[in-house]
């Protein structure tokens, strides 16, 4: 179906509109895009025509003096200023909408590091996919722990940087219960193609039993460190089981009790010291093969010795788990 007379949920260029912002955002974008369609076609086709019929051949003279219709000119720089204008007011329009924050909102605070998200809710709970209320103003308060990323949705039509160093704000409301992406949309290193998570939006009830259900930490030691693996940015550059990044980071898999070959030479075996020496000072003992690798920051003050024991015991666990498939 022609962009301009697609049903509300379902565009012809872009994904779902699923939220307040997309049904106006994509407007202007059909607007502009037929202005130009129709402009572009007879330009065209006049352009070809007078190149045919004023070619230089044997016998043909043509003009010497170049002629002006005043009111042709008139109309060709009036007409365009206003639809000009009115473009930039429509998008003014838009734009502000975007930038006044609504008074009421549901607050998440995003937490964008090198190379997965992190998301903290009103009660507390923490997720790496970012859960929403259907029909409700969300307000995201996001910062970098590192460098510069940049949150987009595509299917909200939302987009806004991160940057280091200070906390940005945006808002959106989602109109549609379903799962959409959710991609960093600013180079920010290596597996910056991999920041992809996922937003999805609940009904209000099934979003507050999500929000329960995070909130709590698992009980068994291996299972929460496996949750906290997934929620402190370790699956970002470490693959685990049969999940996150392969690299930067060395693979959890089969790790356990194996000698750790150094870059400045020498080995320690892995163990409880290793790991807690790995997440509080990583550039203290640099693992052969690794020196050039992207540096892991460190944890010192982010980690409790208790949540260090955990991840410990998920590697543990992780023993004759097998290496990523390249
Ligand atoms: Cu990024």
């Amino acid at each position: 179906m022609l962009p301009i007379f697609a049903d509300v949920h379902d565009t012809f260029w872009f994904p779902k509109q699923a939220s307040t912002f997309a049904p106006q955002v994509d407007f202007l974008y059909d607007v502009i895009l037929w202005i130009s369609i129709i402009f572009f076609i007879p330009i065209v086709i006049a352009m070809v025509y007078f190149m045919v019929k004023y070619r230089q051949r044997p016998g043909y003279k043509g003009s010497t003096e170049a002629l002006h219709n005043t009111f042709l000119e008139v109309t060709w720089s009036v007409v365009p200023t206003f639809v000009v204008v009115w473009i930039f007011w429509e998008g003014m329009v838009g734009y502000l909408r975007m930038q006044t924050l609504p008074s009421d909102t549901e607050d998440v605070k995003v937490t964008a590091k090198k190379w997965v998200w992190s998301f903290k809710y009103k009660n507390g709970a923490e997720s790496d996919k970012l859960y929403l209320q259907v029909g409700r103003d969300a307000k995201m308060i996001m910062r970098s722990d590192d460098v510069l990323h940049s949150f987009f949705v595509p299917a909200f039509r939302a987009k806004r940087d991160i940057v280091p160093g200070r906390y940005n704000y945006m808002w959106f409301q989602p109109t549609v219960e379903g799962t959409f992406d959710l991609f960093c949309t600013e180079y920010c290193g290596d597996n910056h193609s991999g920041m992809i998570t996922k937003a999805i939006v609940q009904s209000e009830e099934e979003y507050n039993k999500t929000l329960a259900l995070l909130a709590k930490e698992p009980d068994d030691i291996v299972e929460r460190g496996k949750w906290l693996y997934e929620r402190k940015a370790c699956k970002g550059c470490h693959y685990a089981g049969t999940e996150g990044a392969q690299g930067p980071g060395p693979s959890y898999n089969g790790s356990w009790g194996k000698p750790v070959p150094l870059a400045g030479g020498g080995e320690v075996v892995f163990d409880e010291n290793y790991v807690s020496n790995a997440i509080l000072n990583p550039q203290g003992q640099y693992r052969k093969g690794y020196e050039t690798a992207s540096a892991m920051p460190s944890y010192k003050g982010q980690l409790k010795l208790e949540q260090i024991e955990a991840i410990t015991a998920y590697i543990q666990s992780l023993q004759s788990a097998e290496p990523p498939k390249k």
